[in-house]
Formats: structure tokens, sequence, C-alpha cells
């Protein structure tokens, strides 16, 4: 088994090699039918060589844990299929830090308003089905997945939508809140909504996963897929798959993967968070937090979020499948996200909410077909996606969506958009591919050398004396905003 793995990541490896050694994307010999679009803006015109898009989002998942991003553990066999026939971002992020504000953004194209449609009512009036499966704009997990309810959605957005209850923290197995160093496998008093240990909670399921939220969500997106075979509409159909969002829950096999003594908490992962400012620090800490006591615990977080991300990636599978089987992968985009990323222990943090790389690097995986393969180290936005997918499907982008079509991109995985990625939250955050700035709203600083310290241990902007680079950077952020029409 260890060798199958080894030969799959091998494969892959070799795959992405003979990609970057090759010097040139592979590129399109023709472009099927391409219909000539100009978008709303008349600055840009593009040739799309599909008919639909496939949005498949995951809730909280950290890009770095995947296997096609380099994860030695995690068993993600359907994304890296994905990223083998498609491009994969190395640097994508997210412009808020949570669910709401990050989902709000990159459907409604800007990135702190509502100033425009969103992307389905824009995609709609350009007579095009829309259709949501699961969460896509904010509902609260578990809460509203357990009671099957549409959170924060908004209805004019789809021309269908399909909600994706599940059982949850009340699955029957082994529960455990690492937090309170409490397991059990009572049903009865599992608390699972509204207290303060929740984001520590997992469980390895007796099942066989099926009454599961994702589950359901990919089962729903398999049939419309396969009643969107007969129409001639083209569709958006956006699936938003809530692991490894907590509750961590997934079949109990799935853990059996990923036994603590084979974790390894990361590098960066000791308190180190003296040099940060107040307003940069995370809210869920080892400090303010039990979990702080056990160690052992710690290690059983990343074994429950590895087993969701498999099993969030086994329903990502069943969809691509479904795709091939009633032939609608050659006219459709697959685009594969997550609406941020999380802290599983680095800094000694859990959670979100915070402008540290963990959080704000997401996954993105986008297969065009005939388009480029490979990987790209573009700085991309999810606020791109907007007027991506309204190109994808020919339909103009609005002039007030802020984001950048990723199409030139997609061409070639060489292109770059912008100097640095934007993010939000108690201030701004510019991450560009050597450095990562942050200025909070009190004034107060960060600063890393992403190549020296990857793990940001080491905020540069509290040196005595500001170095050339803090100057450019300060300099670069404000420069970014002025060019953005919504961020004070
Ligand atoms: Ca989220």
């Amino acid at each position: 088994m260890v060798f199958e793995r080894i030969a799959a990541r091998a494969s892959w490896f070799l795959f992405v090699f003979v990609g970057l050694i090759g010097g040139q994307p592979m590129m399109p010999s023709c472009w099927g039918q391409p219909t000539s679009v100009v978008s709303a803006t008349g600055t840009d015109s593009v040739s799309s060589p599909v008919r639909n898009v496939l949005l498949i989002m995951a809730d909280d998942l950290k890009a770095s844990v995947l296997g096609c991003y380099g994860d030695p553990h995690c068993q993600t066999p359907n994304l890296d299929r994905l990223a083998a026939k498609g491009l994969l971002f190395e640097h994508a992020y997210c412009q808020a830090t949570w669910c709401a504000p990050s989902r709000r953004s990159m459907m409604f194209g800007r990135y702190r308003d509502q100033a425009n449609v969103t992307l389905g009512q824009q995609l709609q009036d350009h007579a095009a089905y829309t259709a949501r499966v699961g969460k896509i704009f904010h509902m609260r997990v578990p809460g509203d997945i357990i009671a099957g309810i549409d959170g924060l959605d908004q209805p004019k957005c789809w021309t269908e939508r399909f909600n994706s209850p599940g059982p949850e923290t009340h699955t029957p197995g082994l529960y455990a809140c690492l937090n309170q160093n409490l397991f059990t496998r009572q049903l009865a008093n599992r608390q699972s909504t509204k207290m303060p240990h929740r984001m520590f909670v997992t469980v390895q399921s007796d099942g066989d996963g099926t009454r599961q939220a994702d589950y359901k969500a990919a089962s729903q997106a398999i049939e419309l897929l396969k009643q969107r075979r007969q129409s001639d509409q083209p569709f958006f159909l956006a699936v938003g798959l809530v692991r490894p969002h907590y509750p961590m829950v997934a079949p109990s096999h799935y853990f059996d993967d990923y036994p603590v003594d084979r974790i390894a908490m990361p590098a960066n992962w000791k308190d180190d968070t003296s040099d940060i400012p107040k307003q940069g620090r995370a809210a869920t800490t080892n400090a303010r937090n039990s979990i702080g006591d056990f160690p052992e615990n710690q290690k059983q977080m990343w074994s429950g979020y590895y087993a969701s991300v498999a099993f969030m990636d086994a329903q990502v599978g069943r969809i691509l499948d479904a795709l091939e089987q009633h032939q609608l992968a050659d006219s459709t985009a697959v685009i594969f996200t997550s609406d941020h990323g999380y802290h599983l222990g680095e800094h000694g943090w859990w959670q979100k909410s915070n402008l540290h790389e963990e959080v704000i690097r997401v996954p993105l995986i986008v297969r065009v077909p005939q388009q480029a393969r490979g990987r790209s180290k573009s700085m991309v936005e999810l606020i791109d996606l907007y007027p991506t997918v309204c190109q994808l499907m020919s339909v103009p982008t609005p002039a007030v969506a802020e984001g950048k079509s990723l199409l030139p991109v997609l061409q070639d995985p060489l292109k770059r958009l912008r100097q640095g990625a934007l993010s939000i939250h108690n201030g701004h955050s510019l991450r560009t591919d050597h450095w990562h700035y942050m200025r909070y709203t009190d004034g107060s600083e960060e600063l890393y050398d992403m190549q020296q310290d990857p793990g940001e241990t080491r905020n540069l902007a509290g040196e005595p004396t500001p170095s050339k680079e803090l100057l450019q950077m300060r300099q670069a952020l404000q420069q970014r905003l002025r060019e953005i029409k919504t961020v004070n």
C-alpha cells in the first residue's frame, strides 16, 4: 500500500516535471467551435472552448494538505487527477478570512460590497441555467446543515437550488471533543452548534458515509448532470461541500489511514506570536483553549482533518466520474477551490479569521478542455472567478466586477495578472511572490520573507529601521488600494 502511494505520487511529480521541463504549456491545437465574446468593459475578447462550468467548493480547506499541493500523507487521488488534467494555481488567495464575506466577495465579484449582480444572476440574464447544491453562500456548519436550511443564500443567483442536510455531529460512531479530551460513542447530549468547543469535534462514523451532507450533495449534483445532458441550455452548476469544516465527520476507515503516531505537527507549531500585533493574531489558540494541554489531541485534529479531506475528495471523484459518464467533460470547465484556509496548530493557532498564509492561501484547480495543464505561480484571487466563469460561458462581465479573468493564465501559465494578492481582515494583506505584508487598522504591521521563512516565524516589520523591502511593500499596498474600487 505504501508502495502504491509512493508510485502514485511519483507518477504525478513526473507529470509535473515533464510539464515544467517542456518549458511551454500544452496549448490547444484548435478551439472546437469558438465564440468570440467582448466583456462589458470592452477591453478584452476571448474565445471559450466550453459551454458549461462546474464549480466545486470545499469549506475551510487549506491548500497545503492536498496531495497535488505537496502533502505526503493525505489521500486526495481525485483532486490529484483533476490537477493532472488542468491548471493548478500555487498562489491563489481569498479576499476575506471566513465563510460569509469570502463567499460573498467571490459570488458578487467585489472586494467588500455587493455593488454588482451575483454571478448566477448575470449568467441567467444571458440565458444560462444555474444551480446550487449545498453551501455556496454562507451556511452555518453544522447548524444550517443539520436543519437543511438556506443560510445566507442569494435566491436570485439560482434557477434551482438544493440543500444537502446531514446528521453532522450526531452521526453514530466515536465522537471526540478534543478540547475537552472527551471521547464517547453515546449519541445523547452531543453538543454541536453553539458550544464553545465545537471546532475541536471529530466523529469516526460507523456508517458508510451515505447519510453525510457531502455524499448527498454529490448525488444531487450527479442527478443534475444527468438532467442537463438532455438540455441545450448552458449550465453553471455550483456544488458546495462542507468538509473539512468542523465537525470533522467521516467513516472510520478514513481515519485509519492517519494514525496519530504517524502525524508530525508543522514546523512552526510552537507559540511564536510575541512579534505579531494584536490585530494579526488568531482568536482560537493553544493559550486560550485546553487543547494546548493535549499534544496527542492536536495530532488527532490533523487526523480528523485529513480524514475529512479524503472523504470530501471521494465525493469530488463521484462528480467528476459523472461528468465523464454523461459525456459532458469536453464541454464543461471544472473549477475546484475553497473559501479560505485553516490553522491546525501553526503559531499555536486553530481555525481562521487572520491574514497569515495558512488562512489566506486557497487551493485552486481549473480544468478547461484543450487548455493549458500544469502549474502556475501567477498571483490570483477568488474574486477572479466571477469574470473567469463569465468568459468561459461566453457571457459579458459587468464593468463593476473587480476581479480579472484567469483566461490569459489558462492560455499561458506564465502570464501574470497582478503583482500581489489582496486580502482583508482588521486591515489588509498584500502577498507577492517574495513577500507577505500586513497592515492593520491601528497601523501595526507584519512583513515576512516568504522565500526564506515560509512559516512566517520572523516578523521583519519590527526592525528598528524600516528596511527597503518594508518601504516598498507599504507603497505597493497603498498603490493597490488606490486602484481598487471599494476598499478604503
Ligand atoms: Ca469556511
